[in-house]
């Protein structure tokens, strides 16, 4: 119920954004385990197993949500009773949330040293770390103006410009396709992201490659902000991220939709961004260039791939 719930927001987007999602995934095991009544830890692994693969089903693109559903399942292994299992999951759930949390505070800490006093930024979708780092600046008494895309078709762009605003930051709110009329007005772009591939290459909303693209050709720096849990282990055997592609009727209403039959509408919510667009990747654990993204894999993902244990490498979520 509590993860059939979660995962239906998660689909519906009421819960969005690649870090939240993964908390709010963590967060549904842990009371799931909390509410389970199997008596043997075979069933309660069983049960387990079957909320774990519902939550996993919701959001194909976004690898924070496979590394936080590993990272907390794995509290089950070596557990002999259902006891354990329930308590290997609880301590791992309420960790996974913990370590997130600081790593939004440790990449603002990060990643506002990038931004100068002075400095215009331009902000793509919505992104908790990004804007971590921006608010962080600010904070610090930089004088700072952003750029925030309206994110069509989802509009995130107003949850952006709602936060800027509130932080009293001066914002510019413009439409997806005005980005390469101000890139010239822009000193540095910061993003978040839904996936880093072992070859620094950056998934995140629909239109990054774009802006990434119109910043190069402007000699106007990228920075993507993105926790250690967002980069992909699976993908150091070349495996490509889903990119999740959305129903039509988000960018045209179906009463329009159903007069153009010749008209098919296509929704992909996330495109890839490649390493040679992108400056830096601010984490928890450090700013490192996208060419170094196999390192984060290594040191705390792990290079192991699909069970449960598979993200839980070298012990790296410790919270930095
Ligand atoms: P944080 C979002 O996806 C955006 O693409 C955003 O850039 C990314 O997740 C990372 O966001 P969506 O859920 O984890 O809006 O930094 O499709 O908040």
């Amino acid at each position: 119920m509590i993860v059939a719930e979660t995962a239906d927001k998660i689909k519906r987007m009421e819960i969005r954004g690649a870090g939240r999602i993964a908390r709010a995934a963590a967060e549904a095991l842990r009371d799931h385990a909390l509410a389970d009544r199997a008596t043997t830890s075979e069933a309660f692994r069983h049960d387990m197993e079957l909320a774990a693969s519902t939550l996993l089903r919701t959001r194909p693109t976004a690898v924070s949500l496979p590394n936080a559903v590993h990272m907390v399942m794995a509290g089950i292994e070596r557990a002999k009773t259902a006891d354990e299992a329930k308590a290997g999951i609880v301590s791992r759930a309420d960790e996974f949330v913990r370590s997130s949390q600081h790593a939004v505070e440790q990449i603002a800490v990060f990643g506002s040293r990038h931004i100068r006093d002075g400095d215009t930024i331009l902000t793509h979708c919505n992104s908790e770390a990004a804007l971590s780092c921006i608010i962080a600046a600010h904070r610090e008494g930089k004088e700072i103006e952003v750029f925030a895309t309206e994110v069509r078709p989802r509009n995130q762009g107003l949850v952006t410009i709602r936060t800027l605003n509130d932080a009293g930051i001066k914002t510019n709110f413009i439409v997806d396709s005005a980005v390469r009329s101000f890139i010239h007005d822009v000193d540095l772009v910061v993003i978040g992201a839904d996936a880093v591939t072992v070859n620094g290459a950056v998934v995140n909303k629909i239109g990054t490659s774009q802006v990434a693209h119109a910043a190069v050709e402007a000699r106007v720096n990228v920075m993507v902000a993105a926790e250690t849990y967002k980069f992909a282990p699976r993908t150091t055997l070349g495996e490509l991220i889903e990119i999740e592609e959305r129903s039509g009727s988000e960018v045209l209403p179906d009463e329009i939709a159903k007069t153009l039959p010749h008209v098919t509408v296509r929704n992909p919510a996330f495109d890839v961004t490649p390493a040679e667009y992108i400056d830096l990747i601010v984490t928890e654990k450090g700013a490192i260039p996208p060419q170094m993204a196999y390192v984060i894999i290594r040191d705390y993902l792990g290079w192991e791939i699909g069970e449960f244990s598979a993200v839980l490498g070298t012990g790296g979520f410790s919270g930095a």
